[in-house]
């Protein structure tokens, strides 16, 4: 059959595998379901190395539930929406669907080269209209139940991409993708409530405990951020002109009450302009000013030095009528709690700071055995007894707390409050290359959707190249022609609304609709979508721990409410793989240390490079190219291949006459690799097999050679493994061995647990020197155990003829020597 040549094997196989359809579910029940996932890929030039793990790692999964005999889902698409391909198109003054297209199709060569046992009959692409009709449609959903709604709002601007950013997307205070400090800006912006969903997305996080990485969980719960605590509402005094009004505050210390000496509101808050006096008013805007270039992280980090002005005003506290000066400051954020707090500087350090910078009084109200804030400087934050605190006095914390809320609720002027730091998902973007919303603006009938008769709202075709450009205002606004429509409430003229909704609202559904891409009276077929969902095994980069995975959660709870969905969590099961890095470093165009997916596949074949990242290390591990090689790796194959070559029993032979010791390592290793498989630790199945590779090597070198049974057998299971990693070399080599393609469809080999027992080893039994008996014994045997088997024997006996035994010389387990009386 000649060399090992992958060239030869990837121009044979692909088209073998889409004629038989081998990785189209049945979809029939004829088979337990299983679906898995890859978070699908952004079209952004070809692939690279880190596509190249993750599927790798997905495609083990699928593969592997395949070959356990379920019915697999596991379909590919692209998230094709977004910046660059906007980006692109004003560069190059064409439309962003050419270039999104062009890499789509680029990509989706490379995934069919990298053999994806992917069904390409369900590729879908979120900018295709027929995808994002049914976006827009549930958008209209998720309006008509008040979860789209649009509100005022300063908002995260970045003034470079002349964008709205969510919170998600400003890292460090600097825009996610172009790294420009982040300002903010108010506008009128579209909104999901998430936030309605904030309990419940922490809550079900009990389901996934286990399922989903610990880090991953910790990360949406912070993101989330539950405090349980108080609302307390303080009455802001009369002054200058300006009424008596209640100010509420959201505290996590009710307990502390009789220690606030001030009081802050936010300075860049409405709030703050409503109480400042006019005495105040011009240090109170020319500080905001100030205020308005950082970002939050800056603002509420401890390092640096307090600031703020005096609005003027004073504030009542509830529990002992004492006034509080009211400051505006920045270290309060304005979209946090209510964006007003009362100061408690002993227990609190930024108060602290902030008391200690403008002279303000610190006044203890926790005995916790530490140095008086006051003159330490050291905020005391820790368990204590109340003191300097009327009726609470004596109390332990933990007491007190709940007896300061009764104490409010009593006097109608707080209760307790439970208090998140998740904010709603601002979804609407001033860009183009997006989901258009729904909306016709009438100046008779305000907010319309579009009928969804109506749907798709389509982007206009005609807007390109520099039309595009960013200027502050999507540039929808320009494409009159598509912006003016009549209203279809009341005819007359209106205008669509020209945002465009953030990517993430794609992402955010696109598992559901990989059930029944094709269907075309809903965003998925009822009748299926319960047999597939949720999605059994997800699997994507830790990059996606917050964002995509919480919106996609969110998503799923909603449609789950609006009854069209029996799971209320998307992804039962989520494996976040490792990086891919070169030298112990990301791979980057400044650092110079990319690596090539397409010249590494050239050089060493597709399989090898997918088998050099499963071996390279456990899958939630960095795979650091600079210590791999995918040389070893085809060289591997190729021994693995050869192995095929050597096999001259024919197939179906039967297996039992083999070589004993063969068929064990084969059927351990049929046993390990399952179990290994079931709890992803793919790196160790390979290694596995290595061995399995050489044990049968060494039986072909040695005894019968390639005729014996065994060999055949453990040959057929190493294809059916290695299908899992290397499924070119495992097709051809099961092509070798006689059996029709594909592969895939072999079904996991089942193991014989009396092949897993030790082997055996012979000892010889002699009496008086002369061979009598051998034994098939365990080389673990005991001496005496040993000895008893050899007397037994029926030829011992014979020999003995009746005589005793002098002495008995056991030599465990190979060898007893009988001495006869
Ligand atoms: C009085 C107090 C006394 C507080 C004390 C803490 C310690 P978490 O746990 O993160 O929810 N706070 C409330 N709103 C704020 C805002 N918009 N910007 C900055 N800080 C704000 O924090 C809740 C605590 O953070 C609240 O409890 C409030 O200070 C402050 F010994 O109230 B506390
Ligand atoms: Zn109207």
């Amino acid at each position: 059959e000649g060399a090992y040549s992958f060239a030869a094997m990837e121009a044979r196989w692909p088209q073998v595998w889409e004629d038989l359809k081998v990785f189209t579910p049945a979809d029939d029940g004829s088979r337990e379901r299983r679906y898995v996932l890859d978070m699908f890929p952004y079209p952004s030039g070809d692939l690279h190395m880190g596509h190249a793990e993750a599927f790798a790692m997905g495609d083990v999964v699928a593969r592997y539930l395949r070959q356990q005999g379920y019915d697999v889902l596991h379909p590919i698409g692209w998230d094709s929406f977004g910046l660059p391909a906007e980006n692109a198109a004003i560069k190059r003054n064409a439309h962003p669907s050419e270039w999104t297209y062009a890499n789509i199709d680029t990509q989706a060569a490379s995934f069919k080269r990298y053999a994806i046992s992917a069904d390409w009959s369900r590729r879908l692409h979120t900018s295709d209209p027929e995808y994002y009709r049914w976006t827009q449609w549930l958008f209209k959903r998720f309006y008509e139940r008040g979860l789209a709604y649009r509100k005022d709002s300063p908002v995260n601007w970045c003034p470079k991409d002349l964008t709205v950013l969510a919170n998600e997307q400003v890292v460090n205070g600097a825009c996610e993708r172009c790294g420009t400090a982040v300002t903010k800006k108010s506008l009128n912006q579209w909104y999901f409530k998430i936030t309605d969903y904030a309990d419940r997305l922490l809550d079900d996080m009990s389901e996934l405990q286990g399922h989903w990485p610990e880090r991953v969980l910790a990360m949406q719960r912070n993101w989330i951020g539950r405090s349980e605590g108080a609302h307390v509402r303080f009455v802001i005094e009369a002054s200058d002109g300006r009424a008596e009004r209640e100010v509420t505050v959201f505290t996590t210390r009710p307990d502390t009450l009789y220690g606030a000496t001030f009081f802050v509101v936010a300075a860049d808050a409405h709030l703050a302009l409503d109480l400042v006096t006019p005495e105040h008013h011009d240090a109170l805007m020319a500080y905001r000013e100030k205020v308005k270039a950082l970002s939050d992280i800056e603002r509420q980090s401890t390092e640096r030095e307090k600031t703020g002005v005096f609005t003027g005003r004073y504030a009542i506290n509830p529990l002992n009528g004492e006034k509080l000066p009211v400051w505006a400051a920045d270290y309060v954020l304005a979209d946090y709690g209510t964006g007003a707090i009362m100061a408690v500087p002993a227990h609190d350090q930024r108060d602290l700071d902030f008391a200690k910078e403008f002279g303000l009084p610190v006044r203890a109200v926790l005995d916790t055995g530490e140095e008086d804030p006051a003159v330490s400087g050291k905020a005391t934050a820790g368990e204590g007894t109340l003191i300097n605190s009327g009726t609470l006095d004596g109390l332990p914390k933990s007491d007190a707390i709940p007896e300061a809320i009764r104490i409010l609720e009593g006097q109608g002027t707080g209760e307790k409050f439970v208090n998140f730091r998740l904010r709603d998902w601002l979804l609407s973007r001033q860009r183009f290359w997006g989901t258009p919303i729904p909306i016709i603006h009438c100046a008779e009938c305000g907010e319309v959707p579009v009928p969804d008769e109506q749907l798709p709202v389509t982007l206009p075709e005609d807007l390109r190249g520099e039309a595009l450009s960013p200027r502050g205002t999507s540039p929808l606004a320009a494409a009159a022609e598509w912006v003016n429509v009549e209203c279809p409430n009341c005819g007359r003229a209106a205008q669509r609304d020209t945002d465009t909704m953030d990517t993430f609202v794609d992402s955010s559904w696109y598992f559901l609709r990989f059930v029944s891409p094709h269907y075309t009276d809903g965003p998925f077929d009822p009748a299926k979508i319960n047999d597939w969902m949720p999605v059994g095994q997800y699997i994507g980069g830790v990059e996606h721990a917050i964002l995509h995975l919480l919106y996609a959660r969110f998503f799923t709870k909603v449609v789950h409410d609006l009854g069209l969905l029996a799971a209320d969590e998307p992804f039962s099961a989520l494996l976040n793989q490792g990086q891919v890095l070169n030298g112990g470093k990301a791979m980057s165009k400044s650092l110079g240390n990319g690596v090539d997916l397409g010249e590494q596949l050239d050089k060493y074949g597709v399989d090898a490079v997918r088998l050099t990242m499963i071996f390279a290390s456990p899958p939630e591990d960095d795979v650091d190219w600079a210590d791999v090689s995918p040389s070893g790796s085809a060289k591997f194959l190729a021994r693995a291949w050869r192995l095929g070559q050597d096999v001259s029993s024919a197939p179906g032979v039967d297996f039992s006459t083999g070589d004993r010791a063969l068929r064990s390592v084969t059927h351990r290793t049929i046993a390990d690799a399952a179990e290994l498989l079931d709890n992803n630790k793919f790196n160790v199945v390979v290694a596995k097999l290595m061995e399995l590779v050489n044990a049968t090597r060494k039986t072909i070198d040695s005894g019968a050679g390639g005729a014996d049974p065994a060999v055949r057998e453990a040959t057929e299971v190493v294809a059916v493994i290695l299908s899992l990693f290397a499924p070119y070399t495992a097709e051809d080599l099961w092509n070798v061995l006689g059996h029709p393609a594909s592969v895939a469809n072999a079904g996991w080999p089942s193991h014989d647990e009396a092949l897993l027992v030790q082997e055996t080893i012979t000892a010889v039994v002699q009496v008086q020197g002369k061979v009598r008996d051998r034994l098939e014994v365990s080389p673990a045997i005991s001496e005496d155990d040993l000895r008893e088997l050899a007397l037994a024997s029926e030829n011992v006996q014979r020999a003995l003829d009746g005589r005793g035994i002098r002495t008995v010389i056991v030599r465990a387990p190979k060898l007893v020597n009988i001495v006869p009386a």
